[in-house]
């Protein structure tokens, strides 16, 4: 059996093409619409006007400071945990501008700003990285597990690969009841290792369900770089052997991320079927708070990658239309942390969820049994069970 070509390992992955290419489907070549400068290269103008353009720059910003907020939070202690997006934040923005309200999202492990696009407010977020008692999951997830119902944005599943399943299955609803709804579901490049994500993209592709897979390849799934992850030339290309079109973008230019995510929604929503979207980006901080990245990489790949930065391409090409300058930054950056501030504040004056909640949600009735239990449990630090929480 012919041996396949090893390839090279992630700290040698070279930077994104500089090639020009203009956003087409059945692409294996790095899709890019900014230079690492932030110039358009020509022709590639997705054309969006200017407040769509600052409406992007200004949601990874935020997500941005909200990231090193809730990170700081968590080393002192202030919350349990943390998985950090640091500079794949043209990923989740471009990607999920592209989608239309009634539209659905699946979110994986990286996708929080998301939320906060579809309607999260920041106190929400908060909230629910607190698991306090406003949090509308009520404690029970982990943090980074937000949910929006009426933003139409998943509650995440923490098990790898499901995303795919749950988008491409919610799709193939829409398209049953005959729905006006793409779904765009979210997974890692450690995810294209599960199970769910052959059954889902040779499903989706069969049956035509109108979503959009998107993978951020961020080169790291936890410690496993993306050499030892897979042995396909690109990720992307796993979507032709599903017979779905694909296309291999720059994770990191938002309008290149932008431009292939509409146009894969436009065929989705015209009936075109699903379409699977590889970006090229990575993860600059650790796998989560518990992880030290340090342990399994080399540090000079993360200053590689430092140097194509979302934001700052992104800054670049504001500038040079006309439609930034220091002023501007200076006035949101203030106007920024004043919001996660007072996030923060509003979440922390909340105290834990209800003991009761406990033992509620799971039947209509809480049983005597459960009933029983949770006095016990109460009993044990001097509380007693308060009848009228919940329903008996
Ligand atoms: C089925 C399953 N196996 C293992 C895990 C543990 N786990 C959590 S995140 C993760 C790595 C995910 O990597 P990737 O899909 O690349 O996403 P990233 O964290 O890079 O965003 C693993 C193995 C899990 N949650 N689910
Ligand atoms: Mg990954």
């Amino acid at each position: 059996m012919a041996k396949s070509k090893p390839r090279a390992p992630s700290a040698k992955t070279p930077p994104p093409s500089p090639a020009a290419t203009c956003p087409a489907p059945h692409l294996d070549g790095l899709v890019s619409v900014l230079d690492e400068h932030g110039v358009v290269r020509p022709g590639c103008d997705p054309g969006l006007p200017p407040e769509r353009l600052l409406y992007l720059y200004e949601q990874m910003v935020q997500v941005r400071e909200f990231d090193r907020r809730m990170l700081m939070l968590q080393r002192q202690g202030r919350i349990g945990f943390y998985g950090p997006i640091l500079g794949q934040e043209a990923a989740t923005v471009g990607s999920v501008a592209a989608m239309e309200a009634r539209d659905w999202v699946f979110p994986a492990l990286r996708e929080g700003a998301a939320a906060m696009m579809r309607g999260l407010p920041l106190v929400e977020a908060v909230n629910q990285l607190i698991g306090n008692g406003a949090d509308r999951c009520k404690g029970r997830q982990m943090p980074c597990h937000y949910t929006l119902k009426e933003g139409n944005y998943y509650g995440m599943s923490s098990v790898i690969g499901t995303q795919v399943s749950h988008a491409v299955g919610a799709a193939m609803a829409a398209k049953l009841r005959g729905d006006d709804v793409v779904v765009l579901g979210f997974l890692g490049d450690g995810a294209t290792s599960a199970n769910d994500f052959h059954c889902g993209m040779n499903f989706a592709a069969v049956y035509g369900s109108p979503c959009v897979l998107f993978c951020q390849n961020n080169q790291w799934a936890i410690s496993v770089p993306i050499s030892k992850q897979s042995a396909s030339e690109t990720l992307a290309q796993k979507g032709k052997a599903y017979g779905m079109p694909f296309v291999r973008v720059d994770g990191n230019d938002v309008l290149a991320v932008y431009a292939v995510t509409k146009a894969a929604v436009e065929r989705a929503r015209s009936g075109g079927g699903p379409t699977f979207v590889e970006a090229v980006t990575y993860r600059r901080l650790g796998h989560s708070s518990s992880d030290d990245p340090t342990k399994y990489r080399d540090d000079a790949e993360v200053k590689v990658w430092e140097q194509r930065d979302p934001i700052d391409r992104c800054r670049a090409y504001l500038v040079g239309r006309g439609l930034w300058d220091e002023r501007r930054e200076a006035e949101l950056k203030e106007a920024i942390a004043l919001r996660v501030n007072a996030a923060i504040a509003a979440a922390e004056a909340h105290g834990p969820p209800a003991d009761e909640s406990l033992v509620t949600d799971v039947y209509a009735q809480v049983t005597p049994q459960l009933r029983e239990q949770l006095a016990e449990v109460m009993a044990l630090e001097g509380r007693r069970v308060n009848e009228g929480a919940f329903p008996l």
